[in-house]
């Protein structure tokens, strides 16, 4: 967020955001040195101050569609899915944006965005990696696809990733610290499953204007999930883009073999707001389903498994033997 409307407004922010980075509980960051629990959720100084804008400058629209997950859940396929399902006519698939763009610029995250917002095209596409609770009311009038994943994978994916980004004056965050502090909840967005419990939450109240996603299911059936993004997002596929197989070019489109290969995504870099740069590459790893196994001991998945069990527990979610 580098810029902001009104500067007393603005100057405001900046001193609750001040008072709360003192008083708020504090633990160990992935990426910086400390997170705070704000309302609930751990986060980074900035994140906060950046609710906080969000709060105050964000006016939400009808139309507006949301994409929400926890870090490493699926963010970066579905915002590839989501921006080219909606705007197939927009783009040929042989001279496409995301052929020159990482998905990211695709459409931005609300944590990141600068104020005022301009120059959308309607329906706005939005990403947002914070919980539901932590976001404002009125958004409920427009539509989330929320993406999860097994928290396993979630965990490894973003230890690795947090590792590269980690602040240089740190030292290195071991695997045994971070499966420490995720299961204690303590992880930028974090705590993981009442990440997901806030939106199943809302999905339970208003099913019409949440998609449950898992990565999980993308991977197995893409297909499918393309036609329930299109038919969600308000813009169904039709009997003769089925014919000329246009689902089947958005998948394949957004591939990680497909992205992952392209010059953009394999020495680009993205900057979010004026805060962190990443390498294109770090996106695309691996993935795969249950890569888990690499990482972690018997013991180790038996205790998020245990804890998913117990924070899922009679919710009708089921996170850990996912499809
Ligand atoms: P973000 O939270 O930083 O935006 P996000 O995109 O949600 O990250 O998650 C990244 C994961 O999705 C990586 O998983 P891995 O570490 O287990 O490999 C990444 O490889 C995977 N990923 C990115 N793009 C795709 C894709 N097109 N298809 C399948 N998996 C993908």
């Amino acid at each position: 967020m580098s810029s902001a409307p009104d500067d007393m407004e603005y100057n405001k922010i900046c001193e609750k955001h001040k008072h709360l980075i003192e008083t708020l509980p504090k633990g160990n960051g992935w990426r910086v040195q400390h997170l705070y629990n704000y309302n609930g959720f751990w986060l980074p100084p900035m994140i906060i101050k950046n609710n906080l804008l969000i709060h105050t400058y964000f006016k939400s629209q009808p139309t507006d569609i949301y994409l929400a997950s926890f870090m490493k859940s699926g963010n970066t396929w579905l915002k590839a899915l989501m921006f080219s399902t909606l705007n197939r006519h927009r783009y040929t698939f042989s001279n496409h944006f995301l052929h020159k763009h990482n998905p990211h610029s695709a459409f931005p995250f609300l944590e990141f965005l600068s104020y005022p917002v301009t120059g959308f095209t309607v329906p706005r596409l939005f990403a947002t990696h914070s919980a539901r609770t932590l976001l404002p009311d009125c958004m409920s009038s427009g539509r989330f696809v929320y993406v999860c994943r097994d928290p396993k994978d979630v965990l490894v994916s973003k230890w690795l990733f947090m590792s590269r980004l980690r602040a240089k004056d740190l030292p290195p965050l071991s695997l045994e610290d971070a499966f420490e502090l995720f299961c204690r909840g303590v992880s930028e967005y974090g705590p993981y499953w009442e990440h997901v419990m806030s939106y199943w939450r809302a999905n339970l109240e208003y099913p019409d204007k949440i998609l449950f996603v898992k990565y999980e299911e993308v991977k197995k059936h893409p297909e499918v999930v393309v036609r329930k993004l299109a038919a969600f997002m308000g813009k169904p596929i039709t009997e003769e883009e089925e014919e000329k197989g246009v689902v089947r070019e958005i998948v394949k489109l957004c591939s990680f073999e497909n992205l992952s290969n392209l010059d953009v995504n394999k020495n680009g870099v993205e900057k979010f707001g004026d805060m962190v740069e990443v390498e294109n590459h770090t996106y695309f790893r691996k993935g795969e389903i249950g890569d888990w196994k690499n990482y972690l001991s018997e013991e180790m998945k038996e205790r998020v498994d245990r804890i998913t069990y117990e924070k899922l527990r009679g919710s009708g979610l089921i996170l850990t033997t996912m499809v």
